[in-house]
């Protein structure tokens, strides 16, 4: 049997809570952190290799709590293997500075979103010196970015940030195609090759996963998936499963990833392939 390496295989991101949905609304949401830390080994097993983390307070509220942030972390690397990526994104509301401080967590991965970009009826901002603020702590403190990119333009800002400030910690730049996002680009395969094409402007090796909120969580992890790209999938970007069928878990969805996966003949690599695809060191005595 042919072994599978990340250069052959699926590297597979679960988002699991995000910042947006509501505990009421969405009662599959995990939002505690026993709540959390069961999602994530379930999912490991199934196939994810990397964990995207929002957080929520004691009353099911996004919250960038640094104590709170540090005891997740520290729960994630003592029972899974998982790759643990906080979101420095946060939600909306969520002043720069707290946004910042979430890299004093010290995880292993942080997000980085390259620019501003509409969100429903929000704004998501992202000033150019935020950027580069989050670009040059996580090469301080080393941790290893994802660069979110959620309009094409980002992708021009990514390459503008490397050449003025370097690679990021570990070398490697792997970056996050979020489509579909109202006020964003559209999650289409059409678009994701024209992102895939405008990645000859990043350094050779560069790599890229995608996900589609919503309704275009299909479409965009088959075309990433048909263009050499890797998968996020998880309720931070789509709770509903199909029309009229809300997702039971964030397991049904990385289930459904790995499936997918597996018929393209990419299927999902390991926690430590995906450590070494992405330039993250391994952690000692992980694993539950
Ligand atoms: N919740 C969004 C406003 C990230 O995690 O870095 C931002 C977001 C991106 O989800
Ligand atoms: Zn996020």
């Amino acid at each position: 049997m042919t072994e599978t390496s990340w250069r052959t295989g699926t590297l597979i991101t679960v988002a699991p809570t995000g910042a947006e949905s509501g505990k009421a609304d969405v009662p599959a949401l995990p939002v505690t952190l026993d709540e959390l830390v069961a999602t994530a080994k379930e999912c490991e097993a199934l196939g994810a290799s990397v964990i995207h983390v929002h957080i929520r307070d004691g009353a099911a509220r996004p919250t960038l709590d640094l104590g709170r942030l540090r005891d997740t972390v520290a729960a994630l690397r003592s029972t899974t293997d998982l790759i643990v990526q906080l979101s420095s994104g946060g939600a909306v509301t969520d002043p720069e500075a707290d946004r910042l401080r979430v890299l004093d967590a010290a995880p292993d991965m942080a997000s980085c979103t390259m620019g501003t970009v509409n969100f429903g009826d929000d704004v998501f901002v992202n000033r150019w010196q935020f950027v580069v603020a989050l670009h040059t702590r996580m090469q301080d403190r080393g941790v290893v970015p994802e660069y979110e990119i959620f309009d094409l333009g980002h992708l021009a800002a990514l390459e503008r940030l490397l050449g003025k400030y370097g690679l990021p910690h570990g070398g490697h730049v792997h970056v996050d195609f979020v489509m579909g996002v109202p006020g964003g680009m559209a999650g289409t395969a059409e678009t994701l090759v024209a992102c895939r094409h405008a990645m000859r402007e990043l350094p050779a090796g560069s790599t890229f996963s995608a996900t589609g909120i919503g309704r275009t969580a299909i479409p965009v992890l088959l075309a990433s998936l048909a263009a050499g790209g890797h998968l996020r999938v998880g309720m931070e970007d789509t709770v509903s499963y199909a029309k009229g069928q809300p997702v039971e878990s964030n397991m049904q969805l990385v289930a459904r990833a790995a499936a997918f996966a597996r018929l393209a003949q990419r299927p999902p690599i390991t926690t430590g392939q995906a450590r070494e695809l992405l330039g993250v060191p391994a952690e000692v005595g992980n694993g539950g």
